[in-house]
């Protein structure tokens, strides 16, 4: 409407100026809309993050390019209905729920914001904000839109993106090849195959639901090797109880009180299914 206003008229300024001006402001009002938006939420998480210090499960966060179906695999994990849409910035607050793994421990598992590349620079430390969720996940599940023709790069802008945030190759971390179901099948063969064959990678498809059994065994592998913190008091009588988890070395904190010793360890879930059978 700016070119037709402008021509019609004949002359620079007036009305059309005013069109301009009207259209900067309508675009202003968004921009400030969107930052007070992150702002609000870059503080309930700094909350909840407090909250979470707390929590004595693993967690394990979906990160990926923006319409990766990150929220989709969420939802079919959870059974949650997180809004999953075609639409940038579909997840703008990332999402947590518990999860009961299959013949596996509980889990948080975190849906976050996607990620873009070219992010406007105002934007950027209000996303990294938000994305400091990553930093508390035990695994990463990087999730690529596989059957994308920028897959590639959207990949390495991901792994950037993770490496800035100061994810290093420490954390554990599984890619996950979705939208297997809209590949063509002799490429979608392929990557089934390719993903077989390298350690660390699952093709899956989040709509169909194939792959994902084999996805969380490995979820629940990777979470073998996990520490916890978790607290309990242990009563005079478990002398046993104590020494084992000194010579376990998982006392992270002790404090001696009326009925026993106020315990702090952390530990795998495989050295608390052998305290429990102690
Ligand atoms: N065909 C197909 N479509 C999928 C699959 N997974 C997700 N989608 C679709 O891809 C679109 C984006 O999915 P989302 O789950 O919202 O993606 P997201 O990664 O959460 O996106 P952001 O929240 O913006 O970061 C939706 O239309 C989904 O239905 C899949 O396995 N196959
Ligand atoms: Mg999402």
């Amino acid at each position: 409407h700016l070119e037709r206003q402008r021509g019609g008229l004949g002359f620079v300024g007036g009305p059309g100026e005013t069109q301009i001006e009207a259209d900067r402001r309508a675009i202003d009002d968004q921009l400030v809309n969107l930052r007070r938006q992150l702002a609000k939420v870059v503080k309930t998480r700094s909350l909840h993050r407090a909250a979470r210090a707390k929590i004595p499960f693993p967690i394990v966060a979906l990160v990926g390019y923006t319409n990766a179906g990150k929220s989709t695999l969420f939802n079919r994990l959870t059974g949650a209905e997180v809004m999953a849409k075609d639409m940038l910035f579909a997840t703008l607050d990332p999402t947590m729920r518990r999860v009961e793994m299959p013949d596996g421990p509980e889990i948080i598992l975190s849906d976050t914001v996607g990620f873009i590349s070219d992010l406007p620079t105002e934007l950027v430390a209000a996303f990294r904000a938000t994305l400091e969720e990553v930093l508390a996940a035990d695994v990463i599940l990087h999730v690529r839109d596989i059957s994308h023709e920028d897959s590639q790069n959207q990949a390495n802008d991901v792994a950037a993106i993770l490496s800035t945030l100061g994810v290093d190759e420490n954390r554990a971390q599984i890619e996950v090849w979705n939208k297997l179901d809209q590949l063509p099948d002799d490429i979608a063969e392929a990557r089934r195959q390719r993903a077989a064959r390298e350690e660390g990678i699952h093709a899956i498809s989040a709509l169909t639901g194939e792959g994902i059994d084999a996805l969380l065994d490995d979820v629940a592998l990777k979470l073998e090797g996990v520490r916890h913190v978790e607290e309990f008091t242990l009563s005079f009588a478990q002398g046993k109880e104590r020494a084992w988890l000194f010579q376990q070395d998982v006392v992270t904190n002790e404090e001696q009180g009326e009925e026993g010793f106020a315990l702090t360890v952390r530990w795998t879930d495989k050295q608390k299914a052998q305290f429990k059978a102690l």
